[in-house]
């Protein structure tokens, strides 16, 4: 972990500000310009429709923005005036002073107030309906708008139904919030203030967890030549590989916006990327053959080219293997006119074979997948993309061991695939969560039948050069998977994978489509919801009857587990079950709206974490499995659907604290760290002489358990165990300690004692030394401890935070999923002891952040971050 910390966060942020631009090496002088246009916005939210416009209304103009993106007749742009002009937003003369000042990425939604009327929990209670206007003066020189440059605009993500306009004029857009898109701006373009405009609308009812709102990601404007590479232009693949030489394939689709024919020449060189500073690093290791061809005046060529790479150091899955990359420099040059464009193209060189009974094999080494399922949001953070926030979610999940990720269940924000490249993390990149049939009333399928290609399509062209990516998933849990038309649909969205990439397979999440389904007969990777491991108590598992069926498919669990907990919390009788079904006499506390964190409880289709491990190991030719969740997410707080504001499902919370679990998923995916953890807390004073079950996650094989000294007899973990449990533990106040064994070797400990009462703040940060450019951050941990310093582990007190300095805090948590107070909040209780506050510096500004604590009756704290180093 060390080594992957010691690189600056934003020196990578930094490369993703630039993204296409300069690495440095002779693209320096690129005509290619590529700006965030994420300063100086207004916006307004609005609950009733202020303006008349709909995505029915407009949807004639919007389509065209698609067109790169399918393959059936193109749309034609409508004719005359384009919808919308009279609305005043669009137009310069509106004064926006009274809006609201924003930076992107913005989540209109986050900070709340929870209890949004008509939002249900499953959607995160949070202000995400309604209509919101962005607006922003782009100012543009002569020289931008000159006859042979082009200018577009990228919005990486809006949620949802942008209609973008400039100028009046509405330019195009694009429904679907997860996907990326677009837009040429050139015809509307004028030298100086240029008025965007962009109205986005999110419908209740449309989507099954929190799914933030308004532009939550990077927004930039492209300024290029007319002869340039296109859109998602490049494509690198390595189709043959050894370690003596990779053959490299690159495919650059060239795009002429001119009136005329121009002769242009490739030159591209591959040089190795840093791992620490993300940059291309020392003389070019290959160079492709150049090539020269004529692209026609409003046409757009692929040009293709091929080159050796010796010795190639290789990418793959951390921490068996090493993920190296490599970085493609292509250089456009038009007639004598010298460079015109320059991109770089990021990739690994890889081999990846899928067999149904070794499951996935990289680089001819087998990778049992250790992965989880995440959400896109980020906490506290909401939609809002920050790099920081999802670099640490990722850092958790690497100390507990996971080497995969599927971005449930939609595209991610593509920077998160710049991490999971650099970091080693396998990923299953998927793109829908229904097909042509709803889920709920105003989800993906309004949008199916005209959108499903095109965002299939730009999402695959967009992200196929990450080589973190191993596979495509094309839909979880749909409606539609045990119809004929499921078996229609996959056949058709993995032809469109295979277009545009070719390189990898398709799965998709499946938690009741059988083998003998089409789209199962269909579908290259088996994917799995639940069913592998036996929904529920029941212990009958559907791997074998798949297996059977398709013996050389391979098949993983994309979806496992669902266990339900709430950090910190531990509700009696306990049942000495390997797996029990949550309810209000199992698990519930129906007062608080808590699970009980002895992580042995589900929903009706789910599984205990032992539960899964025990069917994996049944079914060894089983890839792997990805848990549901990694992290906590806002919505779908199951299972008290409409009481709570965020899951229950995470490994952690959503404040980033560890639940008991963690710890569990720690000792079977790094065997190799001596570890042992005790629960529960032992901190009772009201179950004195009661039997309070002792639970202990160990990688050793076998352990002592010890009550105030005594002995309550050495357990070895048997067949099928992945928990040792001494459930008839009278509680008395003290403490309890495990020692672990390994093959009869001392291997490690742990112990928990009882606690004092509340009497002083510890205040940590993750990091404290920030970058000033407004976007990094430092995560501050508030533990209330006693008078030893030991957390005290059921402390609820209230904390205040503040700051002193050039910075804020952005927003606090305590991974409660029932508290309602908004996240900008800067009073927040403790929970089980632990609160949270996230802090930036103003950007540009340098100087001492002081972040302090300070609670009723309790000896306050402090920490003091450097910003700007
Ligand atoms: C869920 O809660 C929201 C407010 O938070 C409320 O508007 C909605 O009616 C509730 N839904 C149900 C089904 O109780
Ligand atoms: C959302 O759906 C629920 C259940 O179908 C319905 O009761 C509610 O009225 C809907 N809310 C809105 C704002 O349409
Ligand atoms: C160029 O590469 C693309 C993408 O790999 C491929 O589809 C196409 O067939 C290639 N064209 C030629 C002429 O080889
Ligand atoms: C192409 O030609 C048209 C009409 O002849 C002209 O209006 C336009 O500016 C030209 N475009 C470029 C990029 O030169
Ligand atoms: C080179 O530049 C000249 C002048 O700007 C222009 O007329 C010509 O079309 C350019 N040639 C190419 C091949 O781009
Ligand atoms: C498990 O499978 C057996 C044999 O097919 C069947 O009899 C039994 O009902 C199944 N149990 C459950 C809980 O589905
Ligand atoms: C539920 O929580 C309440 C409030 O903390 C507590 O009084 C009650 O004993 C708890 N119930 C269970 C079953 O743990
Ligand atoms: C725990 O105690 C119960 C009742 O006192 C007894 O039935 C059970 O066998 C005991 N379990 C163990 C593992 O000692
Ligand atoms: C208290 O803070 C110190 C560092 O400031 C840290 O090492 C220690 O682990 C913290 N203790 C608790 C209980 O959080
Ligand atoms: C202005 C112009 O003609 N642009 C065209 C350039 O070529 C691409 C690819 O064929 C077309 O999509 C553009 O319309």
């Amino acid at each position: 972990m060390a080594s992957l910390r010691s690189a600056s966060p934003s020196g990578f942020l930094f490369l993703g500000l630039l993204l296409l631009a300069v690495v440095g090496h002779a693209v320096a002088q690129s005509p290619r310009e590529r700006l965030s246009l994420n300063s100086d916005w207004r916006f307004s939210r609005f609950t009733d429709n202020p303006d008349q416009l709909s995505y029915a209304t407009l949807k004639a103009w919007i389509l065209p923005s698609s067109n790169d993106f399918i393959t059936r007749a193109k749309y034609q742009r409508p004719s005359g005036i384009s919808p919308g002009r009279n609305v005043q937003y669009v137009q310069s003369s509106f004064d926006d002073s009274k809006w609201e000042p924003v930076t992107l990425p913005h989540d209109w939604a986050i900070k709340g107030p929870f209890g949004a009327p008509g939002v249900s929990g499953s959607e995160g209670k949070l202000p995400y309906n309604g209509v919101g206007w962005y607006r922003k003066t782009l100012k543009l020189k002569s020289g931008d708008v000159s006859p042979g440059k082009n200018l577009y605009l990228e919005v990486d993500g809006a949620m949802s139904y942008a209609s973008v306009f400039l100028n009046g004029v509405l330019v195009g857009g694009w429904p679907y919030g997860y996907n990326s898109f677009r837009l040429n701006l050139t015809p509307y373009a004028k030298a100086g203030d240029n008025i965007l405009a962009i109205r986005l609308e999110n419908a209740p009812n449309s989507s099954r967890w929190y799914p933030g709102a308004g532009l939550y990601r990077n927004v930039w404007l492209v300024k290029v030549n007319s002869v340039h590479v296109a859109q998602y232009g490049t494509k690198v693949t390595t189709p043959s590989v050894s370690a003596g030489s990779a053959t490299v394939d690159l495919s650059v689709a060239i795009e002429n916006t001119s009136n005329s024919t121009k002769r242009i020449d490739l030159v591209t060189e591959i040089y190795e990327v840093d791992a620490s500073t993300g940059k291309a690093t020392g003389d070019a290791k290959a160079k492709f053959k150049s090539v020269s061809v004529n692209v026609a005046g409003g046409t757009k060529q692929v040009v293709n080219s091929t080159t050796k790479l010796s010795n190639p150091k290789l990418w793959g899955p951390a921490p068996e293997q090493t993920p190296h990359l490599y970085v493609a420099l292509s250089k456009v040059s038009a007639g004598g006119n010298g460079t015109v464009d320059s991109v770089e193209t990021k990739f690994g060189v890889r081999t990846i074979v899928y067999d149904g009974n070794k499951g996935l094999i990289v680089n001819g080494a087998p990778v049992y997948v250790k992965g989880v399922c995440n959400h896109h949001d980020l906490g506290s953070l909401g939609a809002a993309f920050n790099w920081r926030a999802a670099e640490r979610q990722l850092e958790l999940l690497l100390e507990m061991g996971t080497n995969a990720l599927r971005t449930s269940h939609n595209m991610p924000a593509s920077e998160l695939l710049d991490l999971t490249d650099r970091y080693g993390i396998i990923v299953i990149g998927e793109t829908f969560d229904t097909w042509k049939t709803k889920k709920v009333d105003n989800d993906y399928h309004l949008l199916w039948d005209e959108w499903h290609e095109a965002d299939m399509r730009s999402y695959v062209r967009r992200e196929r050069n990450h080589p973190s990516i191993v596979a495509w998933s094309i839909g979880n849990e749909m409606p539609d998977q045990s119809s004929a038309l499921g078996g229609q649909i996959t056949t058709e969205l993995q032809n469109i994978a295979r277009q545009e990439d070719g390189t990898r397979k398709s799965t998709a999440g499946l938690n009741n489509a059988g083998p003998g389904t089409a789209l199962v007969n269909a579908l290259e990777i088996i994917g799995l919801n639940y069913q592998g491991e036996g929904k529920g108590t029941s212990w009958n598992s559907t791997y074998p009857s798949f297996h059977n069926r398709y013996p050389n498919k391979m098949i993983w669990g994309t979806e496992t587990a669902s266990t339900v907990s709430t950090r910190g919390t531990y509700i009696f009788p306990v049942t000495s079950a390997k797996t029990a079904v949550v309810g209000p006499s199992a698990g519930e506390n129906v007062t608080t709206k808590y699970v009980s964190s002895y992580e042995l409880y589900h929903p009706s289709w789910a599984a205990s974490p032992d539960k899964v491990f025990i069917q994996q190991d049944n079914y060894p030719y089983v890839a792997g499995e990805f848990v549901w969740t990694g992290w906590d997410y806002i919505g779908e707080p199951t299972p008290f659907d409409n009481a709570s504001r965020s899951s229950y499902f995470g490994i952690i919370d959503l404040a980033g604290f560890k639940k008991d679990r963690f710890w569990l998923y720690q000792a079977r995916w790094r065997p190799e760290i001596p570890q042992a953890h005790i629960l529960p807390h032992w901190t009772w004073p009201s179950r004195v002489g009661q039997a309070t079950p002792v639970h202990v996650f160990t990688s050793g094989d076998e352990a002592e358990l010890f009550v105030n000294g005594k002995s309550q007899g050495r357990k070895k973990t048997e067949k099928s165990e992945y928990r040792l449990r001494w459930d008839n533990v009278t509680y008395s106040p003290g403490e309890i300690e495990v020692v672990a064994y390994k093959n009869g070797a001392k291997w490690a400990g742990d112990s928990k004692k009882t606690v004092g009462g509340p009497a002083k703040l510890n205040v940590t940060a993750d990091r404290t030394s920030i970058e000033n450019d407004g976007y990094d951050l430092s995560f501050i941990t508030v533990a209330v401890v006693d008078k030893n310093g030991d957390t005290v582990p059921q402390a609820s007190n209230t904390i205040s935070f503040s700051i002193e300095g050039p910075g804020e805090i952005v927003s606090t948590d305590n991974g409660d999923p029932t508290d309602m107070t908004a996240f900008p909040s800067l009073t927040r209780k403790a929970f089980s002891g632990l609160a949270l506050a996230i802090v930036r510096s103003k950007p540009g500004s340098s100087g001492s952040l002081t972040v302090s604590a300070a609670s009723n009756g309790l000896t306050g704290g402090k920490v003091i971050v450097q910003a700007g180093y």
